[in-house]
C-alpha cells in the first residue's frame, strides 16, 4: 500500500468519524428526551428488553463485515453510557 493511498483511506475514515460524530450526538439529545420522560413516569432508565430487541433488530440487518459480536459488543457501551447520561441528569435534578 503506498502511503498516499494510506492517506486517502484515513481521510475517508475522518469523514465518517465527522458523520458517527453527528449521529451519536442526535441519538443522546433522544437519549435524554428518553431519559426526562422516564423521570416524568416514574419509570427505570435501565431497560434491558429494550436493548435486547434493538439489538436483535441490528443483528437481522447486519451484512457485515461488522461481525455480530462487534455490533452487539459496540451497542451494548452505547447503552451504558446512555443509561449513565440518564441517571446523573435524574440525580442532578434530585430524583
Ligand atoms: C436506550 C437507553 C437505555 C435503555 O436501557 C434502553 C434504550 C438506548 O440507548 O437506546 C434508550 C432508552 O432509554 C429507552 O429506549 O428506554
Amino acid at each position: 500500500m503506498t502511503s498516499e493511498n494510506l492517506t486517502q483511506l484515513r481521510n475517508r475514515i475522518d469523514e465518517i468519524n465527522d458523520q458517527l460524530l453527528d449521529l451519536l450526538n442526535e441519538r443522546t439529545a433522544l437519549v435524554e428526551a428518553i431519559g426526562r420522560e422516564k423521570d416524568k413516569q416514574g419509570l427505570k432508565k435501565y431497560d434491558p428488553i429494550r436493548e435486547q430487541q434493538i439489538i436483535e433488530k441490528l443483528r437481522e440487518k447486519n451484512q457485515g463485515p461488522l461481525t455480530d459480536e462487534m455490533l452487539i459488543h459496540v451497542f451494548k457501551e452505547i447503552f451504558k453510557v446512555s443509561v449513565k447520561l440518564q441517571e446523573e441528569k435524574s440525580h442532578k435534578k434530585g430524583l
